[in-house]
């Protein structure tokens, strides 16, 4: 957003002139949009022991979430046999370990000179040979018995009633506004009910059992894992899990239960309760990442929580939940598939608006659920897992999959919600000055394209996928739009030091390629995708992809602003824009495409997955359809090109391609893809699957809804930029826009009704619609540079109505 002073109106000259100041809130006119998951079946509960192939089978997959951003648990449903799988969000196998290879560095020169003489795939050799980790490295994603290491269960609470086999009106939901899973059935006239929440007031997870009938509760309870635990009941109603893996990581899961009447006696390593009214479950846990005292931690959240009411425990559970969760309202219009369980409504494959809507704030649950602050990043499966062996060890990928997932943080009103990966990011400071001086002889920090908890920031095992160290800057963007959203400089100044060390590893590292003189990062890849050079060989590492001039485009911008706004380091943003001039420029291939590459090689696999070349169409802001065209003909050529051959078959690529067509504002094809997102690659509980299950594909799709509703990156905000047809009338509320805005939005017959802006601080405020819109009623000054874009200047906190003419 352009900061500089537009019409200057007194806050008490525009409230003099009367009306434009704060107005009720939009009236929702769509019908109420489902904000509910619910089912007619339990999910299967696998038989107790059973080992951890069942993940991607069927049970897990119809289990619900819950999450309280580090512990979280996937509710079953079950009947006579209940299951919550449970998690802990740093509880990870492996270890620290020194993975740098200190002789790398004296292999760089060698491997530039291959790749300028155009010998790509001696230059993959030797990288694979010279320029890798020590090491397995992630051990081609199975590194749980590795110093690597993977994301695992914390094992699985289990509760038995017998004599519930013949039950009836079975029903199971999950709420997202509540964030409450829940389970009713009959059994012989009796009503039964469990509800089960993760509270992040009371870090514990709850369940509570009530029966119509006193005294009807007669069950057991069990805590339980596949390996490496040690349960034990002891008296008072305490079960306790010892965890302890080989690298060192320990766990303590302890579970209080509460009976109002009846009896709790201890059975083997469980609990039987005996003729209880009421029952209450609180699960805490903790693990040794961050502090000794865990078991102390965990066992005093345990007695707090234990000591409050379930009724106390709710209500500050949805305090803390709707605080974040109801900032943000949509509609989209028709619901008529709510009326089917969701994994039927899944099924169909109709297009129904509502199901996007509930899928949007579906993502906004998940990212509530799986990263607040003081807890890690949500992983690859968020914070779910089921398995000892999580698939790619559920670890951070930079190179789309954790980027991905915070895409929607911001403009869907989470920004607390990102804070967890920022300071992941900062984590990676300290391991990635070693890697950058050991790979590059550079200082600085830099990581490639994976990282566990153990600040593993080296290059990858397979260079292939694995020389990737623009990551760096991709991570930098997170960073800079943390602040381009809040416009805080207080925070600015305190990340600053890692955005500038990251561009001095950038600017150390450039180096000139001899055909143009282009500075580019040698070796690197444009991640995952392979071309075919010259005497038909399939090669990957190479120089100067076209994303790291888009990820290097947007790290030196944003540096060199940072130093504008915060007065700093003039001889450095010189630097910067220098370097920046000299960076490959966009070139467009023989298929009008945005070229991949330096050289418009061929394709072995002209539909990949990735589409890293559209960076700086998303989540870039370098190419725009009006600020770039011809560049935005390109990219566009690009995605159909990937199309036509397949592209999209990935969850996250697919949610990807979502947010592609909106920045090209072509709202029909979004929805096409949004569709295929919805009906093709979405799980029975709502969980994105590549496959396997793997939640980028839903913070992706979360953040493409937004996308397609609202856009911020060209210095304007532009309402509704991308609506198919599909979606004639609907609302959304609470919506953030870069440079501190909230916009709310309502339309009908696919045209903007109303819509209203508030800044956080004293603005200008540049809007941009499809339809001519005027500031309504007001009295402030506005400019009209285009006919479709309203330019004022806004007071913090004013709410600024804009409507047709009528
Ligand atoms: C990247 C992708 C894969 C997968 C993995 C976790 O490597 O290319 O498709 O999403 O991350």
């Amino acid at each position: 957003m352009a900061r500089s002073r537009g019409p200057r109106i007194s806050r008490r000259g525009l409230l003099a002139g009367g009306a434009a100041a704060i107005v009720a809130p939009a009236m929702h006119t769509e019908p109420p949009q489902p904000l509910e998951l619910w089912y007619r079946q339990p999910a299967e509960v696998p038989p107790a022991g059973a080992a951890n192939e069942w993940q991607n089978g069927s049970g897990w997959l119809h289990a619900l979430p819950v999450g309280n951003g580090s512990l979280g648990a996937m509710v079953y449903g079950g009947v006579v046999d209940e299951r919550c799988q449970l998690n802990e969000q740093s509880l990870w196998s492996g270890e620290r370990q020194d993975s740098d290879d200190a002789a790398a560095f004296s292999h760089l020169s060698e491997i530039r000179a291959l790749l300028f003489a155009g010998r790509y795939v001696d230059a993959l050799n030797v990288t694979a040979k010279r320029f890798v980790c020590r090491g397995p490295g992630s051990s081609s994603g199975n590194g749980a018995a590795a110093q690597y290491g993977s994301y695992e269960t914390l094992g699985d609470l289990l509760i038995t009633s017998p004599g519930h086999e013949r039950f009836t009106n079975y029903r199971r939901s999950l709420n997202l506004d509540s964030a409450i899973a829940s389970v009713q059935y009959t059994v012989e006239g009796v009503r039964w009910r469990r509800q089960t929440f993760a509270s992040a007031p009371a870090a514990a997870i709850v369940t509570q059992i009530t029966a119509s009938t006193p005294g009807a509760i007669t069950c057991t309870v069990r805590l339980s894992r596949i390996e490496a635990a040690q349960t034990s009941a002891t008296g008072h109603g305490l079960l306790r899990s010892a965890i302890s893996l080989k690298g060192g990581m320990k766990a303590v899961v302890l579970l209080q239960a509460v009976a109002d009447g009846g009896s709790i006696s201890v059975e083997g390593t469980g609990l039987r309760i005996d003729g209880a009214t009421a029952l209450r479950l609180i699960v805490t846990a903790a693990t040794n990442y961050r502090s000794d005292a865990y078991e102390e931690v965990a066992d005093a959240n345990l007695r707090r929580a234990a000591s409050s009411s379930f009724a106390a425990l709710r209500s500050a559970h949805l305090r803390s939940h709707r605080r974040l969760f109801r900032r943000v309202s949509l509609r989209l219009g028709a619901n008529g598939g709510a009326a089917q369980p969701t994994d039927e409504w899944l099924k169909t494959g109709t297009a129904d608006p509502a199901l996007a809507a509930l899928y949007f704030q579906f993502g906004r649950y998940l990212l509530i659920s799986s990263s607040r602050p003081g807890g890690l990043p949500a992983n690859l499966q968020g914070l779910w897992a089921a398995t000892i062996q999580t698939p790619w060890n559920g670890d951070y990928h930079h190179d789309i999959n954790d980027e991905m997932n915070y895409w929607p943080a911001e403009p869907t009103n989470l920004a607390e919600c990102h804070k967890p990966f920022l300071q992941y990011i900062d984590s990676l400071r300290k391991p990635g000055r070693k890697t950058a001086a050991a790979y590059y002889g550079s200082s600085g920090w830099v990581v490639h394209t994976i990282s566990n908890v153990w600040g593993f920031t080296s290059p990858g095992e397979w260079p292939s996928w694995g020389q990737y160290p623009a990551a760096a800057g991709w991570l930098c963007q997170h960073l800079w739009e943390h602040y381009e959203f809040s416009q805080d400089r207080a925070y600015l100044r305190r990340v600053w030091p890692i955005l500038r060390e990251c561009a001095e590893f950038f600017l150390n590292t450039l180096t000139e390629e001899p055909s143009h003189n282009w500075l580019v990062l040698a070796p690197s890849i444009s991640p995952e995708n392979s071309f075919r050079t010259a005497d038909g060989q399939v090669g990957s590492v190479c120089y100067g992809p076209t994303m790291d001039t888009g990820i290097l485009h947007n790290l030196f911008e944003h540096c060199i602003q940072a130093t504008h706004t915060l007065g700093e380091d003039a001889a450095l943003s010189r630097r910067l824009r220098h370097a920046l001039d000299r960076l490959p420029p966009y070139q467009v291939g023989r298929f009008g495409q945005l070229q991949e590459w330096i050289e418009d090689f061929e394709e072995p696999e002209p539909g990949h997955r990735h589409m890293s070349h559209l960076f700086a169409l998303h989540p870039g802001s370098q190419i725009t359809p009006r600020g770039t065209p011809d560049l935005a003909r390109a990219a566009r050529a690009s995605l159909e090109r990937r199309l036509a051959h397949g592209g999209g078959a990935t969850g996250w690529s697919r949610a990807w391609i979502v947010n592609l067509w909106a920045r090209l504002e072509n709202g029909n094809e979004a929805w096409t893809h949004l569709k295929a997102l919805l009906h093709g690659s979405t799980l029975p509980n709502m969980f994105d699957t590549h496959p396997p299950f793997q939640i980028d594909g839903n913070f992706g799709g979360c953040a493409g809804i937004a996308e397609m509703l609202l856009q911020s990156h060209a210095g304007e905000i532009h309402l509704l930029p991308a609506l198919p047809d599909a979606w004639p009338s609907g609302s959304v509320r609470g919506l953030r826009a870069r440079g501190g805005f909230e916009v709310d939005i309502t339309w009908s017959r696919n045209r903007i009704t109303e819509a209203a802006v508030t800044a956080n601080a004293d603005r200008v405020c540049r809007v941009r619609s499809v339809r001519r819109l005027q500031l309504a009623p007001s009295s402030t000054a506005v400019q009209r540079p285009e006919p479709n874009l309203l330019v004022f200047h806004a007071l913090r906190g004013v709410r600024y109505l804009l409507a047709p003419p009528t």
